[in-house]
C-alpha cells in the first residue's frame, strides 16, 4: 500500500515535470529548427553594411536587399555606411557581436579588409562579397557575387572604337578612387581601347552627382569641347547626369561630344532620350534574391559558386524610349 502510494507520488511529479518541460521548451523548438533539419529563411539573420547611398544603383541595390527580406521572410540588419571604409567595418563588428548567421558585404573600396574578414571567419560567420570586389584572400570569404567590372569597361572601349575609327580625344570621369567598380571599368576601358583613342586626362567624381558636377566644370577650363576631346567616358549614370548640367551651363549640346556611361539607370536612359550619351553599359544592382538564396545555401553547409558574375548588356538611344516604361530602377 506505502510502497504504492509512493510509486503513484513519482509517476504524478514525473508527468508534471515532462509536461513542464515541454511547456518551456515549445517555443524555442517552434522558432530554431530540430537538430539535422534543414534552416529556412525564418531561421536566417543576414546583415548588410551598405557601402552608401551614392547613386541611383545603390538606392535600387538597397530596396532590393530589403524587399527580398521582407518576402522571403529573414531578418536583415541593414546600415549605411556613407562611403566611409571604417563605418563599414564597425558595422561588420557589430553584427559579428551579435552572432548573425551572415554577412554580405557590398565593400566600398577593394584593400583593408583582412582583419575584419577574418575576425568573421573565427566566429564562423560566412560573408558573401557583393557587388564590387575586395583584394583579400579567397579564404577569408565564401563567394564574390556581383557585375564583372573589367568587361563593363571593355564594352564602354568597343563603343568608343566603332565611334573614332579614325582616333580622337577622350575624357574620363571615375569611380571611387581604389573601388572594385572603378579600377575594374579603368583597366577593361584601356584593354580594349583601339590605341589611336587617348585618354587626356581622368579624374575621379566618387560616383555622385554633386562631385561630377564641379570636376567637369574643371574639365571644360582645361580643354575645349569638341576640339581638345570630343568623348567622354563616364563611370556610372549619376556622375553623367551632374556632367551634363557642367556641359549645359559651357554651352555644349546634346551629340556634341560623344558619352558612355554604365549602369543603366531611368536617369541614363532619360540622357539617352536626350541626346546626351551613346550608349550605356549595363550594370545590374538587384542582387537581394540572388544572395539570399547563396546565403541560405551558405547556413545549410551547401556548397556554393565561388564566383557568380550577373549577365549584362548595353542599351542605346535608339531603344530607350521604348524600354524606360519597363525600368525597374
Ligand atoms: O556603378 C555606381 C554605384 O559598385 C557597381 O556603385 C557599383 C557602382 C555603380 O555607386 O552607380
Amino acid at each position: 500500500m506505502r510502497i504504492q502510494k509512493i510509486l503513484a507520488t513519482f509517476t504524478i511529479a514525473a508527468l508534471l515535470l515532462s509536461a513542464c518541460a515541454t511547456a518551456t521548451t515549445a517555443p524555442e523548438t517552434s522558432a530554431a529548427p530540430e537538430a539535422g533539419a534543414k534552416k529556412t529563411y525564418a531561421d536566417m539573420t543576414m546583415c548588410y553594411p551598405q557601402l552608401g547611398a551614392e547613386s541611383d544603383w545603390r538606392t535600387a541595390n538597397t530596396a532590393s536587399f530589403k524587399e527580398t527580406a521582407e518576402e522571403l521572410g529573414f531578418k536583415l540588419i541593414f546600415s549605411d555606411a556613407q562611403q566611409k571604409q571604417e563605418n563599414q567595418i564597425s558595422a561588420m563588428r557589430a553584427c559579428i557581436q551579435q552572432g548573425v548567421d551572415v554577412i554580405a558585404l557590398p565593400p566600398v573600396v577593394e584593400d583593408g579588409w583582412d582583419a575584419v574578414l577574418t575576425e568573421a571567419k573565427n566566429a564562423g560567420i560566412p560573408v558573401i562579397i557583393v557587388d564590387r570586389s575586395v583584394s583579400a584572400d579567397e579564404s577569408l570569404y565564401a563567394s564574390h557575387i556581383g557585375s564583372d567590372m573589367k568587361l563593363e569597361g571593355e564594352r564602354a572601349a568597343e563603343e568608343f572604337n566603332k565611334q573614332f575609327p579614325d582616333g580622337a580625344k577622350i575624357l574620363e570621369l571615375s569611380g571611387t578612387t581604389g573601388s572594385g567598380a572603378a579600377v575594374g571599368r579603368a583597366e577593361g576601358f584601356r584593354a580594349k581601347l583601339n590605341e589611336n583613342i587617348e585618354i587626356i586626362d581622368s579624374q575621379t567624381g566618387n560616383f555622385t552627382r554633386a562631385e561630377a558636377l564641379p570636376v567637369m566644370q574643371a574639365f571644360l577650363k582645361k580643354y575645349e569641347a569638341g576640339t581638345d576631346f570630343q568623348g567622354i567616358f563616364i563611370h556610372n549614370d549619376d556622375m553623367g547626369i551632374g556632367a551634363i548640367e557642367a556641359l549645359k551651363a559651357a554651352g555644349v549640346k546634346p551629340g556634341d561630344l560623344f558619352i558612355v556611361s554604365v549602369d543603366g539607370t531611368r536617369g541614363g536612359f532619360q540622357a539617352m532620350i536626350d541626346g546626351w550619351f551613346q550608349a550605356d553599359v549595363e550594370c545590374n544592382p538587384l542582387l537581394g534574391p540572388q544572395v539570399a538564396e547563396m546565403a541560405l545555401k551558405l547556413i545549410n553547409g551547401e556548397t556554393i559558386d565561388r564566383e557568380v558574375l550577373t549577365n549584362e548588356t548595353v542599351y542605346y538611344p535608339d531603344q530607350a524610349e521604348e524600354l524606360l516604361p519597363t525600368r525597374k530602377y
